[in-house]
């Protein structure tokens, strides 16, 4: 009897016709074979092996660079469980409407069988998925992203309880793109794109949009977050998890070199972009990472910003749409050292200056975990680690302040629910564009955000020891323009803060949006920062907020009758507080 595996390998097969299909079993041998088949046929270029080690170059189609939520789709019988922020498709049209693409796309092209564990090997909390291919580029990048292979299909063994997503690389044609989610059985299709998120299916399709779906029927969480430790001079070590949109800099956070070290505080990565979390035996919620690697982003890393992924990404690392120097080294705008003689962009063409960026602003390096000399010696604990604070943040030119904290687990909920951004080159689309990012969530949620909110709320009370939920901002600009926060490892001062704050050691101010430092109870020895930019940094505007939160109330309208009360509420009473605090100032 064919297992369920088998049998769904099998009618994939049927539907995409590959000449070839190849189990991946995820050991060195494989990989040294693909890599050789992928170095011939050009979807490989070497990079230079005495310096960088296994590592390689793909450039993907130009057309292909980045997550394209336009195509992105939530497919529910009823329209209202994807909610107004998803792209809908019913399941019966979406099935009809890429099955065509499907059938007999693998044609002449081998068919790769890539199955994988999110989270650690022995968790009880990972779960498995497999994922079919006909890129071996994809397949190489799983076995760096996930526990792929042979203890994937050892844990699963005749199971059905597999996520399967099934992928291939198409035309590439933007109009015959579809990345389709299943939520309500939990299937995964995805066509015409061989780039990160629409083609790694178990990152940002699985992990987080079938994930969420799955934590919601089943009380837990998926999120857009990393999660690091902060250890204090004592040796004791506070785990926080942070959401902040694509490319705002979660890995460089979450691998960061304390500037503080000296005084005892480093910093340990657990994972730097989804924590899977559940409520522990000891009433605290406890976070997995479910994935093994970091595919973060290249452009503006150099040794200040993230000096633990400069020394990890020299070996056996997969770029993506990075610039090539001469003697064959990966090259970005804003790495260590000017463009050199002989650059080579990252659609394979001679750069010269004045011909646009060398490497794509959304190129990637794909490297493993296991590599960073930051990784946490706890970061594969099978129960998870205890999480004692939310960190939510993105990129804000103006308004929001350096850090503050919110009152209570309810508002918390709604600062995290207001979350705003502006966009980046990690999604096709305008740059740089303020748009409302609930959690971090709004491209990855897999079912409606009005219920999202009501699962975070009810979460809430579960905990014995709920995580404390702070709002962070490194790019608050002044009237010159320029940052007023020197960011990276700097950022530990803010971290501290936070663990002084849930330590009950930490002065604070009581504003209209929540607590912020009293410039006092902030660590800055050795920093040179003004106390003018301090105290902007640190200012909370009761006009501007104003305008913000009726911002907010517009934003929450989408959603209709289905927003919990409690985030209508919380809304409110901010606005009556900001009102009260413009009137006591006059
Ligand atoms: O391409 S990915 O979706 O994996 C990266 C990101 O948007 O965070
Ligand atoms: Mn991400």
């Amino acid at each position: 009897m064919a297992t369920p595996l088998e049998s769904w390998v099998e009618e994939s097969a049927r539907l995409t016709k590959p000449a070839k299909i190849v189990w991946c079993d995820g050991s060195e041998a494989e990989n040294e074979r693909l890599t050789a088949e992928m170095l011939r046929d050009g979807t490989f270029i070497e990079l230079n092996q005495k310096t960088f080690p296994n590592c390689h170059l793909h450039r993907s189609h130009p057309n292909d660079v980045a997550r394209t939520e336009q195509l992105t789709f939530i497919c529910t019988r009823k329209k209202e469980d994807a909610g107004p922020t998803n792209n809908w498709m019913a399941p019966a049209d979406a099935k009809e409407k890429v099955r065509p693409l499907f059938d007999g796309s693998m044609k002449g092209r081998t068919m790769y069988v890539v199955p994988y564990i999110l989270g650690p090997e022995k968790s009880p909390y990972s779960k498995i998925g497999v994922e079919v291919t006909d890129s071996a580029y994809v397949a190489t990048s799983m076995r760096i992203m996930s526990r792929m292979g042979k203890a994937a299909l050892d844990r699963l063994g005749s199971s059905a309880d597999f996520v399967p997503g099934l992928h291939s690389l198409g035309d590439l044609d933007p109009s015959r793109r579809f990345i389709m989610h299943f939520p309500e059985e939990k299937l995964i299709w995805s066509v015409g794109s061989g780039y990160g998120g629409n083609a790694l299916l178990g990152k940002k399709c699985f992990a987080l949009r079938i994930a969420s779906w799955m934590a919601r029927d089943q009380g837990w969480m998926a999120e857009h977050m990393l999660i690091l430790g902060l250890e204090d001079p004592s040796g004791k070590v506070t785990y926080m998890a942070a959401a902040f949109p694509s490319a705002c800099g979660k890995t460089n956070l979450a691998m960061m070199v304390s500037a503080l070290g000296a005084q005892g505080y480093r910093v340990w990565t657990v994972g730097d972009d989804i924590a899977w979390m559940h409520v522990g035996s000891d009433g605290m919620l406890r976070a997995i990472n479910p994935e093994a690697g970091f595919f973060g982003v290249a452009p503006g890393t150099n040794a200040k910003t993230n000096p633990n992924v400069m020394n990890a990404a020299n070996r056996n690392t997969i770029y993506t749409n990075v610039a090539m120097t001469a003697s064959g080294e990966p090259w970005w705008e804003g790495i260590d050292g000017a463009p050199t003689d002989g650059l080579i962009n990252w659609k394979g063409e001679n750069w010269t200056t004045g011909s646009g960026p060398a490497a794509h602003p959304n190129a990637r390096y794909t490297v493993p975990a296991s590599q960073s000399p930051s990784l946490s010696k706890n970061w594969q604990d099978p129960e998870g680690l205890p999480i004692s604070a939310f960190i939510f943040g993105g990129r804000r030119a103006r308004l929001a302040p350096l850090v503050y904290e919110s009152h209570d687990w309810q508002h918390g909920v709604f600062v995290g629910a207001t979350i705003s951004s502006e966009t980046t080159a990690a999604a096709t689309g305008a740059v740089g564009v303020s748009r409302r990012d609930p959690m971090a969530m709004l491209p990855f949620c897999g079912y409606n955000m009005a219920d999202y909110f009501g699962h975070w709320l009810a979460m809430g009370p579960k905990l014995k020891n709920p995580p404390r939920i702070f709002h962070v901002n490194w790019f608050r600009k002044g009237a010159d323009g320029k940052f007023l926060w020197p960011g990276y490892g700097e950022n530990v001062r803010v971290l501290k803060w936070i663990l002084d704050r849930i330590e009950n050691r930490a002065g604070a101010t009581e504003t209209p949006i929540g607590c912020v430092p009293t410039p006092s109870s902030l660590t800055l020895d050795g920093l040179s920062i003004s106390r003018d930019t301090l105290q902007e940094l640190l200012s909370v505007d009761s006009n501007d907020w104003i305008a913000e939160d009726q911002a907010v109330g517009e934003f929450f309208k989408k959603f209709g009758s289905s927003l919990p009360p409690a985030i209508a509420h919380e809304q409110k009473a901010l606005a009556d507080r900001l009102s009260r605090s413009t009137v006591a100032a006059k």
